[in-house]
């Protein structure tokens, strides 16, 4: 069978966040580059595959799926199942629920700070500290959550690896080019959790694609 297709450039971390999930379930797939420059992502061909003309978006045959969380459970169900612990009726909710945390959480306040300090800047424009202050401190309040989590659990569901730890993994290698690299230095159990993330496989290739030169 053909390679699954992942559609969008390694620079999106929600792109990048099904590339670690693609690659811990061993999933056979290819990346395919969308240009934002020439407007690629709302040209008729990539809306054939993300409606609201977004990356990233993944093709496996006839079948097309877009939102990168959904795309990483996909890749899960196929090819590693025990990522979203299907079959065991609690672990599979502990799972969803930090899968929704990590995006309406956490995300939610790290996405605006990598905006300010990192996407903005890039296009010529420049970094709103307030917008990065007040996201900051929503950030600092999850992390509270997260250290007292981990306190107790190895990862986020439970002391297995899962979907919703990986889910973390590309916005996270992001924040490290911000000046709040050091953030998680105030959570020690974060900080061991994100340590033991970092040196998987999945997560040291999405590093060396978002940062080619390095
Ligand atoms: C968000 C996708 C998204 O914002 C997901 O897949 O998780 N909830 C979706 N994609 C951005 C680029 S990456 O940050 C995008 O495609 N933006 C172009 C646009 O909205 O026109």
């Amino acid at each position: 069978m053909a390679p699954m297709k992942l559609y969008g450039a390694p620079l999106s971390w929600n792109v990048t966040r099904c590339v670690v999930v693609l690659e811990e379930a061993g999933s056979d797939y290819e990346i395919v580059p969308i240009d934002f420059g020439t407007g690629e992502h709302k040209s008729p061909e990539h809306l054939a595959r993300n409606p609201f003309g977004q990356v990233p978006a993944l093709q496996d045959g006839d079948l097309y799926l877009w939102e990168s969380r959904a795309i990483c459970k996909y890749a899960c169900r196929k090819n590693k199942p025990e990522l979203v612990k299907d079959g065991d009726l609690k672990e599979s909710a502990l799972v969803d629920v930090w899968l929704e945390v990590e995006a309406n959480q956490y995300s939610a306040a790290l996405s605006p700070i990598l905006y300010q300090c990192l996407v903005f800047p890039m296009l010529g424009g420049t970094t709103d500290q307030k917008v990065v202050d007040e996201n900051l401190e929503k950030l600092k309040k999850v992390l509270e959550v997260y250290e007292a989590r981990l306190t107790k659990f190895k990862y986020l569901a439970g002391d297995y690896v899962s979907v919703a730890d990986l889910s973390h993994a590309s916005a996270t290698l992001c924040l490290a080019a911000t000046p709040y690299a050091s953030l998680f230095d105030g959570y020690p159990h974060v900080k061991a959790w994100w340590a033991g993330l970092m040196v998987r496989p999945s997560v040291q290739k999405v590093a060396a694609l978002m940062n080619p030169s390095a």
